[in-house]
């Protein structure tokens, strides 16, 4: 994020401009009022800093000339003028608030809390969780406390790179804090590099380094290592709250964006007319199923499923009241199958019920149940509504393959139909002879 430094002298411009970079952010310095309107037009700024002594002349009448060219930033006035009424002043101009130049750390305090108001508003909620792995008893304690007093954030705390990663397989978090050397054991640098390395979500946990080396070849070692950000020693409160603030909120953020794309792809994989499953979505779970029935050598069977004489129904009583049967029947085999099965629509008035750990028996005797229940309650205008159902069954050593079991099922529910439908038939997969 871009921070505009508007300040004639060169020692606090250097002070700031420093201060900015520890605080991540990246400063872009101007001593004149002109530099300053270009800069303006140049970029968009987040955060603006204007010395009241800028060229000795009136800053108060330059505020509201920054003011209409960023809107948007917060805008700080940095005055060692204590006369009263400035700050008033400058808040009707257009400033966001006042600093006074008193000493280094109350304009890092103040700077602090501002930047947190800016766009750092966000409240981490104490369900965020951070595991923490430093070996100094006394630098623990105070990172615990910035971490859970002033960031609300649950920490657990451990000593060694080993337990880190033991406890990392147990739970989640959502963000490691390291120290990089470890009395006693693996480095932090060893607890990175087995973190990245993982085939799990927590390879991309985001990963802050806190570090006594401030040289550029150890910096390169930790980035290179996937260290998301670093904090060198000794820790800086404030640096710390930034950084540690921007990491899990970067976290919830990508999470948040998951979730939706789960909750997205959960809407593509449904039928919207029954709230069934759709083609996708029997694809995609019948692959889950199928493997799973295949390394547990577990049987598994796929009925077809069809209403009889549906085109009646529309024909009589309308395509608003074939919709309705539908969505009826819908209903009734999702609430009736069990929760492990997939029901899906595959088409017009045809579903297809995967039941895993399904042998022939049972699934007869489920879908017999099935039919049943659908003579019992899907009656349109006194009119009993039926249903035809042909399915197949695999079991061990054979393997389950969808397309085969649907073309099978499909078979049987034909075989259903000539029968006189309202039944339930059976055909073995592969086999051209119904049983
Ligand atoms: P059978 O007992 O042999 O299955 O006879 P059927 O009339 O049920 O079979 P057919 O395949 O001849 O007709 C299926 C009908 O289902 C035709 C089509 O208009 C209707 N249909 C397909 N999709 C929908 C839908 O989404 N809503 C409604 N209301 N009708 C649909
Ligand atoms: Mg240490
Ligand atoms: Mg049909
Ligand atoms: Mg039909």
């Amino acid at each position: 994020m871009l921070v505009l430094l508007i300040e004639s002298s060169k020692l606090y411009q250097m002070f700031l401009s420093d201060l900015f970079v520890r605080l991540g952010y990246r400063p872009v310095s101007v001593a004149s009022r002109q530099e300053a309107l270009q800069a303006l037009g140049k970029y968009e700024f987040h955060f603006i800093c204007l010395n009241l002594s800028l060229d000795g002349e009136d800053t108060m009448e330059f505020i509201p000339q920054v003011r209409k060219l960023a809107p948007q930033a917060s805008l700080i006035l940095l005055t060692s003028d204590r006369a009263k009424g400035i700050r008033l002043q400058a808040v009707k101009a257009g400033a966001t608030e006042v600093i006074y130049k008193s000493s280094a750390s109350h304009i890092i305090r103040r700077l602090q809390v501002l930047l947190r108001g800016s766009h750092n508003s966000q409240v981490l909620s104490n369900s965020c969780r951070v595991l923490y792995v430093e070996d100094s008893r006394t630098q623990a304690a105070i990172v615990r406390q910035t971490l859970e007093q002033d960031m609300n954030l649950q920490v657990e705390h451990c000593n060694r790179a080993e337990t880190a990663l033991e406890r990392l397989a147990e739970r989640e978090y959502d963000l490691v804090i390291t120290d990089v050397l470890l009395k006693g054991g693996a480095s932090g640098l060893w607890l990175l590099r087995q973190l990245r390395q993982l085939d799990n979500e927590n390879a991309q946990l985001p990963v802050l380094t806190l570090t006594g080396y401030d040289d550029p070849e150890r910096r390169l070692e930790l980035l290179r290592a996937g260290t998301t950000d670093y904090v060198t020693k000794p820790v800086l409160k404030e640096e710390l709250i930034i950084r540690v603030n921007n990491l899990v909120s970067n976290k919830l953020l990508m999470d948040k964006v998951l979730e939706q794309q789960a909750q997205m792809q959960k809407l593509a994989m449904r039928d919207e007319l029954t709230g069934c499953y759709n083609r996708l979505g029997l694809e995609e779970l019948a692959d889950k199923y199928i493997s799973q029935a295949t390394r547990q050598e577990r049987p598994i069977s796929l009925a077809m499923v069809d209403i009889d004489h549906f085109k009646r129904i529309n024909d009589a009583y309308g395509h608003d009241t074939g919709d309705r049967v539908l969505r009826t029947l819908g209903k009734l085999l999702r609430r009736k199958c069990r929760k492990s099965d997939v029901v899906a629509r595959w088409g017009g008035e045809e579903f297809v019920l995967l039941l895993p750990d399904t042998n022939r028996e049972q699934g007869r005797a489920a879908l017999q149940k099935l039919r049943k229940l659908v003579v019992g309650m899907c009656a349109v205008k006194g009119e009993t509504v039926t249903a035809s159902f042909g399915f197949t069954s695999i079991e061990a050593p054979q393997r389950p393959q969808l397309n085969a079991m649907i073309t099978c099922a499909d078979q049987a529910l034909y075989q259903a139909k000539e029968e006189g439908r309202n039944c339930v038939i059976y055909r073995e997969c592969g086999n051209q002879n119904p049983v």
